[in-house]
């Protein structure tokens, strides 16, 4: 294939994966970027944002690049009064697309967003793959275009692989295997040797009593967060306690074997759509370096932006290692607070409407880690599940996520958590597996009732 491009030399493995003016694109933006030292960073606050910054910055700091990055948790005011005003360079990572209105220096902003568009994109530099035939739920989010601009910048950027597999777990793009422009970026790391891959359960170098209790995804219900549940369990298969998943897997091939089916068949037991459950035997993608296990990183990731530290992660992508114990804190009390919510839906602790489930929640951050365990894993397998919080002036946020069993039959949570939002004088949207919404509390019991009805209409299984 012919390069048109001058710029910006697209690599072979790439070829026919980005159509001509989504190349043209990229080159102004990697041309703006060149010329500019003084960068705003703008970025969500959760896994994929925290990655996809952490991978920017670290270009940034190859290239000696002046930057200023904050993180916000949606488009509102705080994001309103971030944008700059002086024309210097703006980035938006996987956030911005409902915003795009707002923004005064159009030309000198990159958009790195995989949300909808809402707008006119004409003067920005709009590399949300939404726009280039892509799918932003599986084939590419917000880490997955800072870590395609940063490498078609520079090639030396292939050692932010880690963030890379980082952010797209984070997002959920990796459910069901990678796809896309994602897919090809894991094999050609593979090729590269970066990482390499195990198929298996998610667990680890842990003792694997502590893996399977400690685990969410999958989420065994009955035995997850119980450690009688879980040494019944391993009793079964006589499997000892302390051994590791990755020993097993060195030495003990059919006791693996044995662990994965029974695991498999559990989830299907239990109710869990086939696709989910047999995707718990899966790739599992290891990194070089400090933290192999790229679960692992991406659960820091993700908890570092949800616990409002979010400079931890990127401090550690940039190569402070003495990030690492806090990172690990911070991981585990999200984590125990998300598996606390999870018992309490296993327990019943939901209210549920014809078509839709919902719950409530106290930390707002927590929702959608929830919601989407729970939809995956406990609740309905025909319901999309609604988590919810209030903060002490009345303000309801809401957290809904979906499965792809669900879009396939008619499911589109961006509908409806934008119009049940509007028709209560508040503001909703998002992916159409997973979306949110902003309303007052007055009318969280109308809003829920409008998203079943809704949704009653859309499914149809
Ligand atoms: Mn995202």
């Amino acid at each position: 294939m012919v390069n048109k491009n001058k710029n910006v030399n697209i690599p072979a493995f790439i070829n026919g994966m980005l159509i001509d003016r989504y190349i043209d694109a990229f080159n102004r933006g990697i041309e703006l970027v060149k010329n500019s030292n003084n960068i705003r960073i703008i970025a969500h606050y959760d896994g994929d944002g925290v990655s996809a910054a952490s991978i920017v910055v670290r270009l940034f700091q190859m290239k000696k690049k002046r930057f200023h990055l904050s993180f916000v948790k949606g488009v509102d005011s705080n994001f309103v009064n971030m944008l700059p005003t002086d024309g210097s360079t703006l980035l938006l990572l996987d956030i911005g697309s409902s915003a795009i209105d707002l923004i005064k220096n159009k030309h000198n902003t990159i958009l790195m967003d995989h949300h909808p568009v809402v707008g006119d994109d004409d003067d920005l530099i709009n590399l949300n793959p939404v726009n280039y035939g892509m799918d932003g739920t599986r084939e590419a989010c917000g880490t997955t275009i800072s870590f395609l601009f940063t490498i078609l910048y520079d090639e030396e950027s292939w050692n932010s692989i880690p963030f890379f597999l980082a952010g797209t777990i984070a997002d959920r793009q990796h459910t069901g295997g990678y796809n896309g422009l994602n897919k090809i970026l894991v094999e050609e790391a593979v090729k590269r040797n970066l990482i390499t891959v195990r198929v298996g359960l998610p667990y680890y170098g842990k003792p694997i009593a502590e893996e399977i209790r400690e685990s969410t995804e999958p989420y065994l219900v009955g035995i997850t967060g119980r450690d009688e549940g879980v040494s019944n369990l391993l009793n079964t298969l006589k499997i000892d306690d302390k051994s590791s998943y990755l020993d097993l897997y060195d030495n003990n091939s059919k006791l693996v074997e044995k662990l994965n089916s029974y695991i498999v068949q559990y989830l299907l037991n239990h109710g869990v759509r086939p696709e989910i459950a047999i995707d718990a035997v899966a790739p599992r993608y290891i990194l070089k370096g400090d933290i192999e296990n790229s679960l692992l990183l991406s659960s820091y990731m993700n908890a570092c932006g949800r616990e409002g530290a979010e400079s931890l992660g990127v401090l550690y992508a940039m190569g402070d290692k003495s990030q690492i114990s806090d990172l690990q804190n911070l991981q585990n009390n999200f984590h125990q607070k998300v598996i606390k919510e999870l018992l309490k839906i296993e327990s019943g602790n939901y209210t549920s409407l014809k078509s839709i489930s919902y719950f409530s929640v106290e930390q707002p951050s927590i929702a959608g880690a929830v919601s989407g365990i729970s939809v995956n894993y406990i609740t309905d397998s025909r319901k999309p599940l609604f988590g919810y919080s209030v903060d002490g002036n009345g303000n309801v946020k809401v957290s809904s996520r979906g499965t792809r069993y669900m879009i396939e039959h008619g499911l589109n949570l961006t509908e409806v958590c934008k119009t049940a939002a509007e028709m209560v004088g508040g503001k909703g949207g998002g992916h159409v597996i997973a979306s949110g919404a902003n309303i007052k509390s007055e009318h969280l019991k109308k809003f829920m009732e409008i998203a079943d009805k809704m949704v009653s209409e859309q499914l149809h299984f």
